[in-house]
């Protein structure tokens, strides 16, 4: 599944074109989460946060994951993921950069996907979100990134 967008206010167009530096790198599970994501992607853009989106299933293509997370210069990743979503927690054990995990009302109204990204071991941090309030991990990447800023 290849799908990648991005937005950076400081490249006119610069959607969909890669551009050499984004702050947030917004991943989810699926396609079938896009609904979710563009929550996010709203919130990025009313702020001028620039930021990429790639659809990756940590259990479907767990290298292609790995390769997403080396790669990337964002600062911030926000997780997007229902059912056993295993992705935000896979994505901080390879990163030590901040992990927002969104849990997706998939199936269980979202209870399985918010205890897999909630629950995490002790070293292995993930901040999570209301289900299905991408909104919400934007607002906290944005505030996260606002202190690298402050005196
Ligand atoms: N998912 C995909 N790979 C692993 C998981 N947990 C999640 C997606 C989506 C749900 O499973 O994030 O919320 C259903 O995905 P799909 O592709 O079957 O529609």
């Amino acid at each position: 599944m290849e799908e990648q967008r991005t937005f950076n206010p400081e490249v006119a167009g610069s959607n969909p074109v890669k551009p050499a530096k984004v702050d947030v790198l917004i991943v989810a599970g699926s396609k079938s989460d896009e609904e979710i994501v563009k929550k996010a992607e709203k919130i990025l853009m009313e702020n001028k946060i620039s930021y990429s989106v790639e659809y990756c299933s940590f259990h479907r293509e767990p290298e292609r994951l790995i390769n997403l997370i080396k790669n990337t210069d964002a600062k911030i990743f926000i997780a997007i993921a229902g059912l056993s979503a295993a992705l935000p927690g896979a994505i901080a054990a390879f990163t030590n950069k901040v992990v927002i995990g969104v849990p997706v009302s998939a199936k269980l109204n979202g209870l399985d996907a918010l205890l897999s990204i909630v629950q995490m071991p002790k070293g292995v941090p993930v901040a999570c979100v209301g289900i299905d309030n991408a909104e919400n991990a934007a607002y906290l990447a944005i505030r996260i990134l606002s202190t690298s800023s402050m005196k």
